[in-house]
Parts: structure tokens; sequence; C-alpha cells
């Protein structure tokens, strides 16, 4: 390049150049031609040593390649006009023509993008990869068969944690479904008997989150339809639901509850009633659903606690009158007794493979030994006081011989115990008789299994497939359309509602109507299936529906109609854990899995016919309170859209869990614990958003109360001064407050049906009563508004035109109380006096809405506010040596004990403890160290407990860094909660009061 043609910026200023034109190219073109006839001759480019030149040749070259390959005419000298020259091939002559290309601009994505993104299925579900396994039954059989809602059988399987729940229906799966193990660590193929190692989690059919494998705990409630056969060989539809035993996802035993129409209590023969079953068997009552008792693990008697089998007889029937005393005490609890003799009590042993009923047991016994004998019979003298003499060959109720043993002991406990000696003590050639003589014939290589698998196969064909629990749940467990009066009276709020009618008689030919009870993400992590139980009518593929949300309810009771939708059905399936069975419809009485509705649905659902017959929902999963509270935020900020993508996915996935945006921008998710959270952030992290996510640590809710009637009556103006409302507040009882939170009043009656429950339950006079307004916040909110105005001093009528303002104004005040943004708590305002304008217009709610709001507030802080705390019950068991470090760390966490006792037939203590939840975050962890994790604890929200101190106390002084302590507490836990929130630390009611004169008279009462 000549520099002396261009100037410092690099423009070109020598002399100027020859313009081109179109006969210019003509010729150019026309040389070229020459050029490449000549190459075509030559070999190689002429050697030149001009590099203009070079190049020109090498350009030539090039053309002269690529027309050579792709136009054979200009070889023969063809003439071809310019525009249909082919200098280079279409990428359809490079690729062919079933190949798709994409020109991509450069640049425009990043490099560690791929252009095409790979299809992704998150691996969060162990599924059934290889179409459906094999059954003992058709599956066509069992779509059928649910179709006839007689044979069909829906429980929920519910207990302490660990207590053997999974294993029990692994116990059904495994009779029905020829198994295929998908753990990786077993080799495919492995004949299932063999996989089974007791004490280790091998099966687990419902637990199918890989989170759930990993810490060997089940978190999510895992629905099951299955053909199982009684002990007279019937076939009955089973639609079983394995709920999580953890006290922290009781939302899904709700969930669960809500599907079935009886429940199983599974409780560990050794551990017994524990809260987790005693928490389990109050909800069950209080949802009014039948109960029968399987009793699991009655293998660690024999093998653990190694008892004598009289001992082992009175553990059993300890813990059956531990589960009645629990019934008994229970507030709902109207529940029949539970027996074995009565045919509702099972025993078990999931990992040996065998469940019995004294029925069952009886048929075995009688079938094999004396046929004679009517199995029934039998049965009713196998439980309780009852003794085999073996001289008179007879059953007696008086003990007359010392040593003769109770039947049960006789009958069952013995040959148990005996099975147990033998397997585990004698070689192949001493026990081969004996099994002969039990009926149990056993393969040679059979004896060369280990002593637990051996007696797995032992006594697994002594006790036969599980037909005694089948038995149970056929004849103690109500059918849907025998349970369709209960189920109607337990969902519809509305008992003479169209719904509750058509849930009533539960028809396959009836409205539809579907009670979502939850929501399971697909395996994309992006679209979710909604789990529900048919209650009236049939669901096909396609049908078009209306989703009713929670908040949606019959309009004339002002609920909220835009929260209903209309859907497409584009998926049905039967839920069989971890495989699905594709079905064209399914009728009442059925669970089912809907694929395409969900859109609208943030937690349940009801979901009806699409022609508007029905317009009323069920009523909405009652979860318990989510009390912990973490605040997440994307580690890149930018990521905030798939954050709030994830958090959606978790608001639907979780029944429990509340998303909410604070006032400072922070994102919150509230749980019920420890494990909650932590299952809800690895969801977030690795299902749902997909990044990294930022945690701030653990906090709890507060709750905002009064604990005196107001000093004054205090008024507030509208922003326009023409009205007034003068309220009170004032502490509400606690029985109300618990009556209102447990549903027993329901804040949909009529004003007259309110009234006349306080006058009969609550011994308030007749005025008082009337006077009720509203709960807040929310429908269920444990608040109170009512009007105790007097007709001689307000106009009642245009009171009456305000009430929905001031209702509102009150549910805003309840909702975020004035301390520190948490809602109020068992608080009663009473308005006492209302001026209010003449015009309509000055009335309006803009302007009563805001002045209900003030005054609400300005009443709150003259009754001596106080703020409130949750407060966990706690449960843990420990060997007798480890109590005493039990004690230290609950004292050094604020917690105290409220009972310790040890636990019958073995050498544990179970001690009851009561524990803020604020210092609960770390207990398990703490006790372990201090107890070299040789003590358990299972923890759960229990009430609402007043912080000591005054909130408002402006003398408390904290120091930085410091905790507090003793009366400090309120003022401390508010003050960082306003921080946190963004919020200013003073909380001054000069703010809600307008008039001067009353702010000195409050100021001078605070003083
Ligand atoms: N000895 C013995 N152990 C059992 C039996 N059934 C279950 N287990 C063991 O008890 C533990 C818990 O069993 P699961 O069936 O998962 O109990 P679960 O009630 O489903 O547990 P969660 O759902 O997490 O509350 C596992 O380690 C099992 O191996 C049994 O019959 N005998
Ligand atoms: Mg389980």
């Amino acid at each position: 390049m000549d520099d002396s043609n261009y100037d410092e910026f690099g423009n070109y200023i020598g002399a100027e150049l020859d313009s081109s034109s179109s006969e210019g190219e003509e010729e150019i073109e026309y040389a070229e031609h020459e050029q490449e006839d000549e190459s075509l001759r030559d070999t190689g480019p002429r050697s030149s040593d001009d590099p203009e030149e070079k190049a020109q040749n090498l350009m030539a070259m090039m053309r002269r390649v690529d027309i050579a390959q792709h136009s054979p005419q200009i070889q023969q000298n063809q003439i071809v006009l310019h525009e249909d020259k082919s200098f280079y091939p279409s990428a359809e002559d490079v690729f062919g023509p079933d190949v798709e290309v994409l020109v991509q601009e450069e640049d425009t994505q990043a490099l560690n993008e791929p252009i095409i993104a790979p299809i992704k299925t998150r691996k969060f579900t162990v599924g059934d990869e290889d179409g459906l396994p094999r059954t003992t039954y058709s599956k066509e059989f069992l779509v059928d068969l649910l179709g006839h809602s007689g044979f069909v059988r829906s429980v929920a399987v519910v207990g302490h944690l660990h207590h053997g729940k999974t294993t029990l229906v692994d116990l059904l799966v495994a009779s029905t479904h020829e198994w295929k193990e998908w753990d990786l660590a077993v080799p495919i193929g492995t004949p299932m008997v063999k996989m089974a190692k007791p004490n280790q989690k091998a099966f687990g059919f419902t637990d199918t989150l890989q989170l759930e494998r990993q810490r060997g705990v089940s978190l999510k409630s895992s629905a099951m339809s299955m053909v199982v056969q009684d002990s007279r060989e019937k076939s009955w539809a089973l639609n079983i639901v394995d709920t999580p035993g953890h006290a922290d996802f009781f939302d899904e035993v709700e969930a669960g509850l809500r599907l079935a129409d009886g429940v199983i209590l599974a409780v560990d023969a050794v551990e017994g009633v524990m809260s987790g079953t005693r928490r389990a068997i109050a909800t069950a009552l209080r949802e009014g659903l039948k109960m029968a008792l399987v009793i699991t693990k009655v293998d660690r008697l024999i093998l653990e606690l190694k008892l004598p089998p009289a001992d082992a007889y009175y553990k059993l029937r300890l813990t059956i009158e531990e589960v009645n005393s629990a019934i008994a005490s229970s507030p709902h609890g109207d529940h029949g007794r539970i027996s074995p003799e009565l045919g509702n009590v099972c025993f078990s042993s999931g990992s040996y493979g065998w469940c019995f009923t004294l029925d069952s047991f009886a048929r075995q016994y009688t079938r094999r030994w004396s046929q004679a004998v009517d199995p029934r019979d039998l049965a009713k003298r196998l439980w309780g006081d009852i003794y085999y003499s073996a001289q008179r060959r007879t059953f007696i109720r008086k003990k007359i011989d010392p040593k003769a043993p109770r039947s049960f002991v006789h009958f069952v406990l013995e040959p148990l115990y005996k099975i147990f000696a033998h397997v585990t003590g004698e070689d192949a050639p001493a026990l081969r008789p004996v099994l002969r003589a039990l009926g149990v014939h056993l393969r040679s290589s059979d004896y060369e299994l280990n002593a637990r698998l051996l007696l797995r196969r032992v006594l697994g064909q002594f006790f036969g497939p599980p037909s005694g629990l089948v038995d149970m749940c056929s004849q103690q467990l109500p059918s849907p359309i025998d349970n369709a009066q209960d189920t109607a009276k337990r969902l519809c709020a509305d008992g003479s509602s169209l719904l509750a009618e058509a849930v009533r008689v539960c028809d396959a030919a009836g409205p539809l109507v579907i009670a979502v009870a939850k929501q399971i993400a697909a395996s994309d992590g992006q679209s979710f299936y909604v789990l529900g139980r048919i209650l009236s009518g049939t669901v096909s593929n396609g049908m078009d529906v209306k989703v009713l949300g929670e908040s949606f309810s019959d309009p004339e009771m002002d609920a909220d109609e835009e929260d209903a939708a209309l859907a497409t059905v584009n998926g049905l399936w039967l839920s069989c854990a971890r495989y699905c069975i594709d079905v064209s419809g399914l009728s009442a009485g059925s669970w089912v899995l809907l694929g395409g509705v969900d859109s609208s649905i943030a937690k349940t659902a009801t979901i009806v016919g699409s022609d508007g017959k029905i317009m009323a929902a069920v009523r909405p999963l009652p979860v318990p309170a989510a009390v912990v509270r973490i605040a997440v935020e994307p580690a890149v900020p930018s990521e905030l859209p798939r954050l709030l993508h994830g958090l959606r996915g978790i608001g639907k996935t979780y029944p429990l869990s509340q998303t909410r945006v604070e006032e400072s921008g922070e994102h919150v998710v509230l749980g019920s614990g420890e494990l909650y959270l932590d299952c809800v952030l690895h969801d977030l992290r690795h299902v749902f958003a997909e990044i990294e996510i930022r945690v701030a640590d653990p906090v709890v809710s507060f709750r905002e109360c009064v604990s005196e009637t107001s000093t004054v009556r205090v008024f507030a103006d509208s922003p326009n001064h023409k009205n007034r409302l003068t309220v009170i507040a004032e502490p509400l009882e606690q029985q109300v407050v618990n009556d209102i939170e447990s549903g027993v009043i329901d804040p949909q009656w009529s004003a007259r049906q309110t009234a006349q429950f306080f006058e009969a339950n609550h011994d308030w006079d007749i005025l008082a009563a009337r006077s009720i307004w509203a709960f807040g916040p929310g429908t269920y909110g444990p608040n109170m508004l009512s009007d105790d105005t007097l007709p001689s001093e307000t106009d009642k009528t245009r009171l009456r035109s305000v009430r929905d303002a001031v209702r509102q104004g009150f549910q805003w005040a309840t909702r975020e109380g004035p301390l520190c943004d948490e809602p109020m708590r068992a608080t009663r305002f009473r308005i006492l006096d209302a001026t209010l304008a003449d015009s309509v217009v000055h009335r309006g709610a803009g302007q009563i809405v805001p002045a209900a709001r003030r005054v609400c507030y300005a009443g709150f802080l003259t009754a001596e506010p106080r703020l409130m705390e949750p407060v966990n019950i706690v449960e843990i068991q420990a060997p007798a040596d480890c109590v005493s470090a039990v004690y230290t760390v609950l004292a050094r966490r604020r917690g105290h004990v409220t009972q310790d006792t040890p636990k019958s037939g073995s050498s544990m203590y179970t001690i009851s403890a009561l524990i803020p939840t604020i210092d609960a975050s770390g207990f398990e962890t703490d006790l372990r160290i201090y107890t070299q994790g040789r003590a358990f604890c299972q923890h759960h929200f229990d009430h609402w407990q007043v912080v000591p101190g005054d909130p408002l106390d402006k003398d408390v002084s904290l120091r930085p860094l410091e905790p507090s302590s003793g009366q400090q507490l309120a003022r401390d836990f508010m003050l960082k909660t306003r921080r946190r929130k963004g919020l200013g630390d003073d909380v001054s009611i000069e703010k809600f009061i307008d008039d001067p004169a009353l702010r000195d008279i409050v100021k001078s009462f605070q003083q």
C-alpha cells in the first residue's frame, strides 16, 4: 500500500479511481473467463512476483474449482447469464434436502450457549422409562373396576416419621407388580425378594423424588391405584396415598386426606404413639374419616427388643390402647374403638414381607391345620384375656392354669417367634423339615441366602399375600359412594348448594366436580399435573372444564367471582406413583391426574363442568401455619424473572408455602421448618428456576395483639373530614380464636347462625352476638369487628350502607399491623360511634376505608400492643443417660420440658417440650452434638405466644451484636423486623390520631 495515497486517518486521497460500470464488469468477466480457460489448461497458478497478480490468480483458481464442480456447462464454454451463475453451492446442495440449515448472525449468542439447545429432562423423578410394569391384573380391568365405586377404596396411609408407611405400601405393590429395580446399585432384573434388604431403603415405590431417595425420607404424598385381592380372592380397586411422616410436611398429609375416604394409621410397634401419630389422628377425626390401625415393624419386638412373646403381647396391647386414648382425647373424637377383634387392626412387618389381621390369620390357620373350625369363631378368640388350655383343648376366659398362655400368644406370637428362631439359628438340613411342616417350600438355592432374606422368603410364603390388609380396608373403610354424605359435609361450605347435592349423590352421570388436592411438577419442571378426586360426574380427555380457584365461591356470598377460568383437559391419567396409566375417561370415586388445567391454579381448586351448572368451590385445604421465612434473591440480579418463575413453581407444588414481596423489595418464602425450606430451595435451584440463589438466615413470622382494652375511645376522620369512626380495641377470648381457626365458626354462616353459636357456646349476650360484622384478615382470620353503636346515637342505616368499606379497612389493618407490618391476632375492634356524611358521594369507599384502617390502628396502639411469636412443640427420643443433655440444650434456647416419660419396653425416654420457633432453627443439630447423635427430635408449630416485654418501650436499650433477653425481646424483635422490611424505627400513635387534644390524652396515658 502506498502511504502517500492516504491521509493520517486512512482516507484515500490519491488519484481518482476508475468507476466500475456494468460494461466494465462484463469486460472483466470476459477477461476472467479467458484467464480461467487458460488456467484450466495450465495445472497451477502462473508464478508472478506481483502480489496483486498473485491474489488475482488465487481468486481465479477458486472460481475455477467452484465452476468446475457446480456448473458443468461452463466447462463446455456455454454462455451463462450473470443472474444464472452459481458461484457457490447452496446449503441444500452441500447437506442434502432433509437437513435444516440455520444461518446465525455472528455474535448474537454467548459462546457458552449452544445454538440448538438440547432437549432437557430434569432427572428429579425416578420414572419407569420402559413402559408400564407388568401387574397381576390388566390395566383395563383396573380402570373398569374404578367405574364401580362400590368396589373402590380410597385410603391415606398416615403416621409418625419412619413408622413404615412407605414399606407398607411396598408390600401391596410387591404383591401386584412384577418388580423391575430402578436403583442403579442393583442389576436390572434382580428378583424382588433378593433385593429386599430390611432396614435399608431398598424399595420405596412411592418415594419417587430423587430428593426423597437421597434423604431417606418421604417428602410428598404419592398416590397409587391398583387392584388387590382380599382373602376370598375378591378384587378391589385400591387408591392409596402414601403421605410423609415428617412434621414439616404435614400439608402433604392434609392433601392426602383430601383424596381419601378412610385412613390407615401406621404405628411402629416399638416407638408406639408419637407426636406425628397424635397429629394424624386428630386431623383424620377433624375430617370425619374412618381409621384402621396397622402396627408396623412387629419384627423389631422380636429381633431388636428381644421381648418374650407374652411381653410382646403387652407391648402391642399398650400401643393399641395409646391409639384409643389419643382418639378419645381429640376434640373431634367420636370414632369407635380400635381393637384387633373388631377387625380394624393389622400387624405387619414390611421389611419381612408379611402382614395379617386376626381374621386373615385364623383363615390361614384353619385352612392349613383345622378345616372344621370356623375361622371367624377362631379370630374372635385370638385377642384379649382369652387363654388356651392345651389339656382341655378349649379357650377359657379365666386363667385357671398360671402357665396357660393368652390365645394370641399361643397361636400367633409363639409360632412367629419359633419361625424367627429356627430360620436364624438352624442350618439348611435342620430347617427343611420344620419349614415343610409349616407348608413352606423353598428352592435349595434359597437356603444359601443370608438370614434376613431367607426370613423374608419363609415369612412371605407362610403369611401369603397381604390379603389381611385388603380385608381390613374393604370391610372397615367406606367406599366413595358410602362416604359421599360425609364428603359433602366435609368439603362443601353450603350444604344446600348444587355442589353439595352432586357430591352427596356421587354419581358418574351427575355434573362434573373434581376436588384438586395437589399439583405435581412434570419431569421438565415447567408444566404441572393436578391430582384430584372426582366427587361427581365423569371426566374425559379433551373435555372443556371450568377451574374454580380457592377464593371462588357462590357469588351470593361476596366471594371473588374472578377466580375462575376455562380450560381444556389435554391429558388424563391414573397415577401409580412411578408410572401413569393413560385413560380416556374416569368417573366419580376415582382419583385422577389431569394435564392442561393448571395454569390458573395457585394451590388447590375445584374443577366443574363448563356448562356453568355448578358454581361453587369446595373448601380450601386446611394447611398448617407457615411460620419460618427466608428471603431469597438471585446471585445475578438480571435473573430475577427466572426466580419469579421458580417461585411460582414452588407455590404450586408446596401446598403450605407462601411467597411474597416485602416493601423493601425482598422476596420472602414462608414454610413450616428447616427441612421444608431446604427442599424448597433445592427445587428452586435445581428444578424450577435453575439459577444460583442467595438466601438470608431464616427468621420467623410474628403476630401483633393487644393485652388490654383501649385506654380511650379513639376516633379517626375520613380524608374529607365529613365522616368519623370511633373505635376501641380489646383482646378476643382464646376460645373464640380457637373456634375461628379450627373452622368451628364458619365465616359464611348468616349473622343469625353466628349469633346463635356465640350465645350457646361462649355465653355472649344476644346484643353482642348479633353485632359481629366480620372476621379477619381473610375469611378465617382470628380477629373480630363488631358494631356496638347505639341506635340513639348513630344512624344505623347509614352505617350499614358503609359496612363493606369499614370491613375492608378492618381487613387491611388486621393484615398489616402497625408494629411491624405483621398480621394481627386475637384482637376485637368495637365500633362505638359513627358520624357519617349525609351525601352518599361523601361517604364512598375512598373515604371510609382509610378512616376505618386508621381508627383500627389507633385503637390497637392504645390497647397495650404486644408482639406474638410462634412456639414449636418438640418431641425428643433419647436414651436415659442423654436426658440431662437434652434439658441443657433446651434451656439454652428458651425451651422448657412439659413431659418426660420412659418408653415402655425400651431404654428410651420421650421428652416433650416447647421451644420458640425462632430458637428452634439449628436445634436438631445442637441436640445431636450434645448427645453424640443418640437423641432424635421432631418439632412443629404449636401455638402463638406473647413475647415478653413491651415493643413500644423506648427505654429498652439494645446493644448491637448482643443477644437480647427477657423484657428486651419484644422491642428487639420488632425493631429488627421493621429494619428488615425497610420501615423506620419509630412506631408512633400520633400518625393515626388527627385530633391534637386526643393525641395529648393518649400521650399522657402512655407516660
Ligand atoms: N425392622 C423393620 N424395619 C422397617 C420395617 N418397615 C420399614 N422399616 C425401616 O424403617 C425405615 C423407614 O421406613 P419407611 O417405610 O420409609 O417409613 P415411612 O413411614 O414411609 O417414613 P417417612 O415417610 O419418611 O415418614 C426404613 O429404614 C425401613 O427400612 C419393618 O417392618 N421392620
Ligand atoms: Mg414414607
